[in-house]
């Protein structure tokens, strides 16, 4: 069964006569309206996208491959977390996940029906360096080689990320991102992938998700959502204290300093790069200058870590001085490499990691509660908040001025079931798509740098610690058959990708 919309799923939910079948012609009101000076109608210039605007979808090798340990793939810390006993939500695992490793040619066809422009995909490390170093591995660039092919026949702009968690096993076996060593085993197997695809990849993503991968990696986070506290481990699922922390993180981004440089020196001359960080980011209560000012102190606050240094190529002074004897231990040309020239940036955007007032004393805001009755969305960490697609866009662009921006996710979980119809309605992620996005538009209409804006996810996949008991696609995926079945917010972001605006 390809996975193309049938006619009749799309002719039944967005063709005119079915419309007016079901709910009757527009009422006179309504019909008069579009003649007035404030008529409100079907007019969608003013939520229109600059033109070249990417629709993308976005995933990642580990929760959609499968095909665990074929062609020679060497295993990560995500093959050996989820084989761990108790680890994963119901036992699952992402041996087969949703078998993109052989049914990729369906999914291209199916973003191609889907309306998508832009795909961003990750490359599994240990698919190319079995080992994490050393010998490369043929048969795992050649899926990527044959992936890229198709895409590009579709029409489709692929954006690839080169780490999105799956460290090879025997890295991590070797001390990990403890060890400066996978800094620089990262920065060769980057060079080896943009030597093979920059012939026709021309935007990669060195990491997704810094904190992700430093933090909840490596300690575990919490989150306060509606009064309750939410735990967050992922694999390697060890906890550090403070010092040994900060140098996981220090290695992270010198990773992806030396992979930028590698990209550089090893890709074709127009090859773009830049991270995909889940920029924690402060929303000003109100807005007014002095509360987006407050806004923007906690936003540089919050990225002490990560962007700041990637962006400025030094550590904030205060962060320096209040970790103490904890410090990253580094040298002044790592901080050069780390602050490489980047050509995007790229954000994922979920959440607001606080609400801000301004604040006379120092550090100059103050941050307000949530309440408890404040709105989620289907996973236990997702405040909702669509103000955030404008705000992390604005307040990364009012700091550090990036040359071009992509939000590089934005999505989100829904108790998503197949109706008697064959259809899915998932109603709340269509909800939080338009809305997001209204907020998007908003950011190109002040002329922010933002280019796209990738999906999360093309299709229902392997959610981490959740396994496949979260679903965050716009395609639905029976993980016992694989069908892939579209859902009404795949023909929404189809007609919004067609017309380039919010719809
Ligand atoms: C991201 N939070 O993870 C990852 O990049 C994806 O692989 C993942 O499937 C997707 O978002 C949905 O979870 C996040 O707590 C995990 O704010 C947690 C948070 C945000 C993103």
């Amino acid at each position: 069964m390809p996975a193309r919309f049938t006619r009749r799923q799309f002719s039944s939910l967005t063709g005119s006569a079915a419309l007016a079948a079901s709910n009757g012609p527009l009422p006179a009101a309504a019909q008069a309206s579009r003649t007035e000076p404030h008529a409100v109608g079907p007019k969608t210039e003013a939520r229109t996208f600059p033109p070249g605007f990417y629709w993308g979808v976005a995933t990642a090798a580990y929760q959609i491959e499968g095909a665990w340990d074929e062609d020679g793939k060497g295993p990560s810390i995500w093959d050996t977390f989820s084989h761990t006993p108790g680890k994963i939500r119901n036992g699952d695992t992402g041996d087969v996940a949703v078998d993109h490793y052989h049914r990729y040619k369906e999914d291209v066809r199916m973003m191609k029906d889907m309306g998508v422009n832009a795909y961003r995909f990750s490359i599994s490390w240990p698919r190319i360096f079995p080992n994490g170093v050393g010998q490369p591995n043929q048969k795992g660039l050649d899926f990527y080689n044959r992936l890229v092919d198709e895409l590009k026949a579709a029409d489709i702009e692929p954006f690839a990320t080169l780490y999105h968690w799956d460290l090879p096993q025997a890295l991590q076996d070797k001390g990990g991102w403890q060890s400066r060593d996978t800094s620089q085993a990262f920065g060769a197997y980057a060079g080896y992938v943009a030597e093979h695809l920059s012939d026709r990849v021309k935007h990669f993503f060195t990491i997704n998700e810094f904190q992700q991968l430093a933090d909840t990696g490596h300690r575990g986070v919490e989150l306060r959502i509606q009064g309750k506290t939410v735990r967050l481990h992922i694999a390697p699922g060890l906890t550090l204290e403070e010092g040994p922390l900060n140098q996981v993180r220090h290695h992270a981004i010198l990773a992806h300093g030396l992979a930028v440089q590698a990209i550089r020196a090893k890709g074709r001359p127009d090859t773009k790069v830049g991270p995909a960080e889940n920029i924690p980011h402060a929303l000003p209560a109100i807005e007014t200058s002095e509360h987006v000012k407050a806004a923007e102190t906690a936003t540089r606050a919050l990225n002490v870590h990560f962007l700041g240094p990637m962006l400025e190529g030094r550590y904030d002074d205060a962060y320096l001085k209040a970790a103490g004897k904890d410090a990253p231990k580094f040298t002044d040309d790592e901080m050069k490499v780390i602050g490489s020239p980047l050509d995007f940036v790229g954000i994922n955007v979920y959440i607001p990691s606080l609400l801000v007032v301004a604040s006379d004393r120092p550090p100059g805001y103050r941050a307000v509660p949530f309440n408890d009755s404040h709105p989620k969305m289907f996973s236990s960490w997702h405040r909702l908040d669509p103000e955030c697609q404008y705000w992390a866009p604005r307040l990364l662009n009012s700091i550090w001025k990036p040359k071009e921006i992509y939000i590089t996710e934005n999505g989100c979980a829904a108790s998503d079931v197949v109706a008697a119809d064959g259809n899915v309605y998932d109603s709340d992620r269509l909800m939080y798509l338009r809305n997001g996005m209204m907020h998007q538009q908003r950011a190109t209409a002040e002329g922010i740098p933002l280019k796209g804006n990738f999906v999360w996810s093309a299709m229902d996949n392997f959610e981490w610690t959740d396994g496949y008991g979260t679903r965050f696609g716009i395609a639905y995926v029976d993980f016992e058959t694989q069908k892939r079945t579209p859902k009404l917010s795949a023909q929404w972001f189809r007609e919004a990708a067609r017309r380039n605006a919010v719809v």
